[in-house]
């Protein structure tokens, strides 16, 4: 079977420490839990940046700071959000990809996002895409509920994106998501273009029922304390390494190795090349 591309979501935009106080929160913290998860099986580290109070931020010298240190502990590839926190205003988040990681979130609809808004306002994403395509920073196109898919396949229609894209499926959001149904995982695979790279992304306690099912279907997936800050019930998360291990154990049952990072490169790379050639 084919690889599995795992990966590690170590922060996210809302929990803090007090929510579970093995949360990586600064720089340092991160590029430790980045390495300890690439260590686990991760090829890919979803990172959202903290600013010294733990707070998000988007600003570019404490993203390029961040980067450098995961990559000075070891060679997984770095997809930093442009999401952020629903605190920081849109333009300042999208400015994240000035600090050129290799991969970016591209969050391509507004939305509810459990009690607050999430603002993708449609010309900023499409300037935000535009410039990835200009980065060379390639886009993780993040869709959190049926119709955003269709928003995906319009920017793709308008030159902004290069197949084969990078989605992934987010379900679970509450509220304002699609819920973490296999229906509503299955509505959306089914009509992705041939090809697309796809990972199942589930928030709360169906994190791992809904990524072994996305593994099961052939997809990606990801885990990490941005997705889950409990094991089970009552059971609080150690670490990211934690549910990076058991989420290969899941791959592996299923006859799938996880990819490593230079399949992931080459996966990415061909991206590379696509932009180089004028795709
Ligand atoms: N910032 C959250 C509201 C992303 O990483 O781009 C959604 C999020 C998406 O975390
Ligand atoms: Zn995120």
């Amino acid at each position: 079977m084919n690889p599995a591309i795992i990966t590690a979501a170590l922060t996210g935009p809302i929990a803090t420490t007090r929510d579970n106080p093995n949360l990586p929160v600064t720089p340092e913290q991160i590029a430790a839990e980045a390495k300890a998860a690439y260590d686990a099986g991760a090829a890919v580290v979803h990172v959202h940046v903290r600013d010294e109070d733990g707070n998000p931020t988007a600003d570019v010298a404490v993203a390029e700071r961040t980067t450098r240190l995961i990559e000075e502990a070891c060679p997984v590839h770095v997809q930093l959000s442009t999401g952020v926190g629903l605190s920081v205003p849109f333009e300042d988040r999208a400015g994240i990809v000035e600090a050129r990681p290799r991969m970016a979130t591209l969050n391509v609809c507004s939305m509810t996002f459990g009690g607050g808004e999430f603002r993708n306002p449609p010309e900023g994403v499409r300037r935000l895409a535009a410039r990835m395509r200009e980065l060379d920073v390639i886009p993780e196109l993040e869709l959190y509920d049926t119709g955003h898919l269709d928003m995906a396949l319009s920017l793709l229609e308008e030159g902004l994106l290069v197949e084969p894209l990078n989605v992934s499926l987010v379900l679970g959001v509450r509220h304002g998501g699609m819920a973490a149904t296999p229906e509503n995982m299955l509505k959306v695979v089914r009509e992705l273009p041939a090809g697309t790279a796809w990972q199942v992304i589930a928030i709360g306690r169906t994190n791992l029922q809904m990524t072994a099912m996305g593994l099961a279907l052939g997809g990606n997936a990801r885990t990490g304390m941005e997705d889950t800050l409990t094991l089970r019930r009552g059971v609080p998360v150690s670490n990211n390494a934690e549910l990076v291990r058991r989420l290969v154990g899941v791959a592996r049952a299923l006859e799938r190795e996880p990819a490593t990072v230079e399949e992931v490169g080459t996966l990415l790379g061909s991206h590379s090349e696509r932009l180089a050639a004028g795709a």
